[in-house]
């Protein structure tokens, strides 16, 4: 999930430039997607992302001895160099598809949009991923996982928006 959830962050960070919806609007009048999903965010962002997943297992093996005896083995995600680009891609999508149904319900860009904005990377992760690697997720992520995860999320979620609004690279804290 990390490589996953630090798409987003690594959007912002690295962000910037063309749209993705080149400007234009829906047919409703407003903007398709807004401002806020640009090229580059979509590109380094899951780039970013998969950095970060080669990282992890490369420290893995280093890392797991020192866990052994703390924590229950079925709880070891191993790895799946299909998921190491679907899960940060499919979390940068699913925020793309959640930023279309914003604008459809007139939120602006930037608009705080609760439990959409914090599990839209996830659903786009986990659906992507399952498209494209089934056998990998169902594998690896029971329900457990699942409510692990949706619980933890909130709080680093707060944690880095505040993070980017400090940096300069969000213009609201959320
Ligand atoms: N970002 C980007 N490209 C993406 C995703 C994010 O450039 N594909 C950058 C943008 O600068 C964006 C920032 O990361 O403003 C924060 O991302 P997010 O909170 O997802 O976008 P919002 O600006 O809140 O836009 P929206 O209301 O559409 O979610
Ligand atoms: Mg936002
Ligand atoms: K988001």
């Amino acid at each position: 999930m990390i490589p996953a959830g630090l798409a987003n962050p690594f959007a912002a960070l690295f962000g910037g430039g063309t749209p993705i919806d080149f400007g234009k609007n829906f047919k409703d009048n407003r903007r398709i997607l807004g401002d806020g999903k640009t090229y580059r965010g979509l590109i380094f962002g899951s780039l970013c992302g998969t950095l970060i997943g080669l990282l992890q297992i490369l420290l893995a093996p280093h890392i797991a001895p020192y866990l052994a005896g703390f924590i229950d083995p079925s709880l070891l995600v191993g790895y799946s160099y299909i998921a190491l680009i679907t899960m940060p891609f499919g979390a940068l999508l699913g925020d793309i598809v959640k930023s279309f149904f914003k604008r459809r319900l007139g939120f602006e860009r930037g608009a705080m949009l609760p439990i959409a904005d914090q599990l839209d990377f996830v659903a786009g992760a986990w659906v992507l991923t399952f498209l494209l690697d089934p056998e990998w997720l169902l594998a690896n992520f029971t329900i457990w996982v699942a409510i692990a995860v949706i619980l933890i999320i909130p709080v680093f979620h707060v944690a880095f928006n505040i993070a980017g609004y400090k940096l300069g690279k969000k213009d609201v804290p959320w």
